[in-house]
């Protein structure tokens, strides 16, 4: 029998300290964190960047994680390739929200995009974003990139432009994020949108609640022909397990994946592939819902 190790038992040199979301009233993930790197009050919301061993930094809007620098990169690639290799001939790119700029840096990857538009109602996001997370901020130094700061809601009321693709990319649907769910904002959405245009949104976890999944997804089905939910996963979100849904006027997912364009680009994405565009519509017995 080996003997038990004593230096385990001793006490550690710096605090250990903990950061806990809780998912559920019962449950949720926990992180060991090495530091504090910032924490503020912007005007919509309250704002930290935490340093933390498993996941490097990690950002939280009230409370809430909203990207790690080790998984981000499913979440991104995944509301934004989808949708990129579905359309036939994308030009146009509108982001809604996303103010910590790794949608946008990831459709800058397409050479066929020839506008990229944001709206982010929060600057300092945007700021305290490019500061932390270089890696995944530099989109916003692309020439094709246009950042708005403002209300996506009222800026898709108005917007007398049109583009191939939209993208939300919101916080949960609740607080600063709630317009951004609703059936109005869905309609002005697909009056922005081309004659065969596209637009995704996140769709939070179906496990702990499929309610609010579905309610976005009948939400979507008012205005568009098509709707699809697909999923990734994504280790720091609630339950692992994340649903995205496109909502289109003309295009199929599967039907019009253009895995040609796919193969040519070559991109350097790290969890989007052919197999994952074919696979992520592929959903659980218990969704059988959508
Ligand atoms: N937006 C969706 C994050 C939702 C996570 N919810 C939570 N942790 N309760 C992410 C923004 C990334 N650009």
């Amino acid at each position: 029998m080996t003997d038990i190790k004593e230096e385990k038992f001793l006490p550690p040199q710096a605090p250990v300290i903990w950061f806990t979301e809780k998912h559920t009233p019962d449950c949720g993930i926990t992180f060991r964190v090495n530091k504090t790197l910032y924490s503020g009050k912007t005007r919509y919301q309250r704002l930290d960047v935490l340093d933390t061993p498993e996941f490097g930094n990690v950002m939280l809007l009230d409370g809430l994680v909203m990207l790690t620098q080790k998984d981000e990169f499913v979440y991104h690639e995944m509301i934004t390739q989808i949708p990129l290799f579905t359309h036939k001939n994308p030009k146009s790119y509108l982001v809604i929200g996303g103010g910590d700029g790794g949608t946008i840096s990831r459709v800058a990857l397409h050479p066929e995009i020839e506008k990229i538009t944001e709206v982010e109602i929060d600057e300092d996001v945007v700021k305290v974003s490019r500061k932390f997370f270089p890696e995944i901020t530099s989109g916003y130094d692309d020439a094709r990139v246009e950042l708005i700061i403002g209300d996506g809601i009222k800026f898709v009321e108005n917007s007398p432009r049109k583009y191939d693709i939209v993208t939300v990319d919101s916080t949960d649907p609740f607080g600063p994020a709630k317009g951004l769910f609703s059936e109005k904002f869905y309609r002005n959405v697909y009056n922005c949108l081309s004659g065969d245009g596209i637009l995704t949104v996140q769709s939070e976890t179906p496990f702990y609640d499929i309610d609010a999944t579905k309610l976005i997804y009948e939400n979507l089905r008012k205005s568009f022909p098509i709707v699809r939910v697909y999923l990734a996963f994504i280790p720091t979100y609630p339950a692992g397990i994340w649903s995205f849904c496109l909502a289109s006027k003309l295009y199929d997912p599967l039907a019009d994946f253009d895995q040609r364009r796919y193969m040519n680009l070559s991109l350097p994405l790290k969890y989007y592939n052919s197999a994952i565009h074919k696979a992520a519509f592929a959903l659980p017995t218990v969704y059988d819902c959508f």
